[in-house]
């Protein structure tokens, strides 16, 4: 079967570790409102977390940036910070020596033209994911974060450097209006058998991708049923801090919520087994909803959950 996947960083990779053994051909349309320019270059988080976990490069401990990584570089911009009494560097986010290989690399053949869907390509070919990896655009979209104090700031800002610990307002993709889905990107969605919405955070991730004009629609138009799979297991997101950035928009933190939030996209939902209360009221309102386990412990759990969005998908096929 095709499969097209809307995902954002861990969560999403992590779900795809266990797709990907079911033998299908994957495409994965990756989240690019976490994108920074820092230091001249253009960073990825989210594509390089999905390329470097199905690569097999990915930091086992934190989950991004490179395992065996280290981080000297940022360290000696921290003494430049110090010495110059400014605080304009980003020394807060770690962009390790080996992943700013990928960065250098990326930058330059930006710099050449090259748009980053065949960028990711290229690096791509390095890292053998075994799915094909598309941004959702090769335009320029950043996610901003307005904090209750009225400043706006860049998502990896409020993410990284204040920890979501200062609540938001308002989650929006800046350069949204102007962005095209990057090429293949509407195909993908079209031509699919099944689209599904991984358990990847709803505003931040899923929500940035579907902010790109025609991305959305496409969803709503394909003839491939969409299922997803909850992030939020037991009132809370499984890993990250979905509910903050769920408080900024105005919706609960609880898997019913999430797939109110979604609406007419779903053709079916999949919530963990103790949310099963969820799955029923969702299912007397006229969503097919499942309950099964979807904590992603190693990777034969993960692939049973993404079985479980299959069958689920076969089943409410349009
Ligand atoms: N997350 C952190 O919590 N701290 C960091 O310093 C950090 C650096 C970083 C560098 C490259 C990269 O690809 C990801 C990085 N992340 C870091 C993860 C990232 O900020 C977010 O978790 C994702 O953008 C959310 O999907």
């Amino acid at each position: 079967m095709r499969i097209t996947v809307l995902a954002g960083g861990i969560g999403g990779a992590r779900f795809l570790t266990g797709l990907r053994t079911l033998g299908h051909d994957i495409t994965v349309i990756g989240n690019n409102g976490d994108d920074v320019t820092m230091y001249g270059l253009r960073i990825c988080p989210d594509l390089d977390t999905v390329m470097y976990t199905l690569g097999g490069g990915i930091s086992a401990e934190r989950g991004w940036g490179r395992e065996d990584e280290t981080f000297r570089v940022r360290d000696d911009i921290g003494a430049y910070v110090g010495a110059s009494g400014t605080d304009d560097l980003p020394s807060w986010f770690g962009l390790g020596d080996l992943d700013l290989a990928t960065h250098l690399v990326r930058a330059h053949w930006l710099a050449e033209g090259v748009p980053l869907s065949a960028v990711t390509a290229r690096l791509c070919a390095r890292w053998d994911p075994g799915v094909r990896l598309l941004p959702s655009t090769d335009d320029r979209v950043e996610t901003h974060v307005t904090l209750a104090h009225g400043e706006r700031v860049h998502f990896q800002e409020w993410w990284v450097r204040l920890h979501a610990s200062v609540p938001a307002t308002a989650i929006e993709l800046f350069g949204a209006s102007e962005a095209r889905p990057a090429p293949g990107v509407l195909d993908a969605i079209a031509g699919a058998d099944v689209v599904v919405l991984p358990p990847s955070n709803p505003v931040v991730s899923v929500g940035t991708i579907l902010a790109v004009p025609g991305i959305r629609d496409a969803v709503v138009a394909t003839s491939a049923p969409v299922v997803g799979v909850s992030p939020i297991v037991g009132g809370a997101p499984v890993r990250g801090m979905a509910d903050a950035c769920l408080a900024a928009i105005g919706v609960e933190t609880s898997a019913y919520a999430v797939a109110r939030h979604y609406g007419e996209l779903l053709d079916g939902w999949l919530v963990d087994e103790g949310d099963k209360a969820d799955a029923d009221r969702l299912n007397e309102e006229g969503l097919p909803a499942r309950a099964a386990p979807l904590l992603m412990t190693d990777v034969d759990a993960t692939a049973r959950i993404a079985d479980a969005a299959l069958s689920l998908a076969a089943d409410v096929r349009k």
